[in-house]
């Protein structure tokens, strides 16, 4: 199916996201193509690898057929929140914002994971609160979408490689998940712990030199800023699984990998917690990496970035202080960074 080279029209004929129904019609033609491709070529392969023929069993046919089919789809697709919006620039096409990906647990040295994800079942899931908090909790995911007002929040996305996209996320303010928590007014920051499943994510034993699971961290009051999302959905429907289904967050001033996905533990504590990629690099990836032009990674200038429409469709931006969140977000930051 990769091979087959999809007329750019398709990609590029909606100014901004895909539709589902484009979408679905458009994966059903390429599905027959490439199952008449298969036939003329069966004879070959008919005594072919079973291990691949089980693997292509669990690949999925394309990139938003790894929508899980038991997520929840109570209060989709969510009205969309006129507070939040990028008026400079257009949505990123849905079929880009999950095709291109960035997730260690599946592949690090990729950017396409999706057809990496079959084995992966993010529902049922269970979310364990711990820490200082005045009683440690169990969350169940599909519960706690139900229990939520859902909103959507279209954002700016700037990974620190610098690539962006636009997002239209579903979800609600971790604020409200914090306040479900009970926190202790003895914690200073919350951390994130993302899901370590072997046998469903195959980077994990494929990369064992990383220290998993991928963990990621706040200041309290980073966390509970306005602009802080939880991510349960993005283009009106549940996550896919590449995009971190069933939960992950959005820190929209900051850089990529501070939006943790498929998070399994929250844990309130009274100091700056250890991250994922600022112990891995500490010289390149800070506690806090807030998106700023003016502050280059030490490999590449930040002063620029590619935003993505669709992966044909790029085009260089300049980077916004902040990610163009100042009006929410520089007031924690005066008088320095206390990290
Ligand atoms: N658990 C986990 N969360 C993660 C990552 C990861 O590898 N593992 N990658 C981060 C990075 S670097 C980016 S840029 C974003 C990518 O999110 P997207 O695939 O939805 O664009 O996820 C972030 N969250
Ligand atoms: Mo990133």
């Amino acid at each position: 199916m990769s091979n087959i080279i999809i007329p750019p029209g398709w990609l590029v004929a909606d100014r901004d996201a895909t539709s589902r129904d484009t979408y679905v019609s458009r994966r059903e033609f390429v599905r027959k193509l490439s199952l008449g491709a298969v036939a003329l070529t069966a004879a070959p392969m008919a005594c072919g690898n079973q291990a691949a023929s089980r693997a292509s069993a669990n690949r999925p046919d394309g990139p938003l057929d790894t929508i899980p089919s038991n997520a929840t789809r109570t209060g989709y697709p969510a009205v969309r929140n006129a507070t939040f919006r990028v008026p400079e620039r257009v949505l990123t096409d849905r079929i880009a914002a999950s095709s291109y990906n960035n997730f260690y647990e599946f592949d690090g040295s990729s950017k396409k994971v999706w057809h990496l994800t079959g084995a992966y079942e993010p529902f049922p899931w269970t979310i364990e609160v711990t820490g200082l908090v005045e009683k440690p909790l169990k969350l169940d995911v599909d519960e706690l979408i139900r229990s939520m007002s859902l909103e959507e929040r279209v954002y700016r996305f700037r990974c620190v490689e610098a690539w962006s996209m636009t997002i239209p996320w579903t979800g609600f303010p971790l604020a409200k998940l914090i306040d479900r928590c009970n926190p202790l007014s003895t914690a200073t920051h919350v951390r994130f712990v993302s899901a370590k499943r072997d046998k469903q994510m195959p980077g994990i034993p494929s990369q064992p030199w990383y220290p998993w699971p991928f963990y990621e961290g706040f200041r309290m009051d980073e966390a509970t800023n306005e602009l802080a999302f939880v991510v349960t959905g993005m283009y009106g429907e549940p996550l896919t699984k590449q995009n971190g289904s069933p939960i992950r967050i959005a820190m929209p001033w900051k850089y990529g990998y501070k939006s943790p996905k498929a998070i399994v533990r929250i844990e309130f504590v009274d100091k700056q917690p250890p991250t994922f990629w600022n112990d891995l690099q500490p010289t390149e990836y800070s506690f806090l990496s807030n998106v700023n032009p003016n502050v280059p990674h030490p490999r590449w200038s930040q002063a620029t970035e590619k935003f993505m429409r669709t992966e044909e469709d790029i085009r260089r931006v300049p980077t916004q202080m902040f990610n163009g969140y100042g009006e929410w977000v520089a007031g924690m930051y005066r008088g320095g960074s206390r990290g």
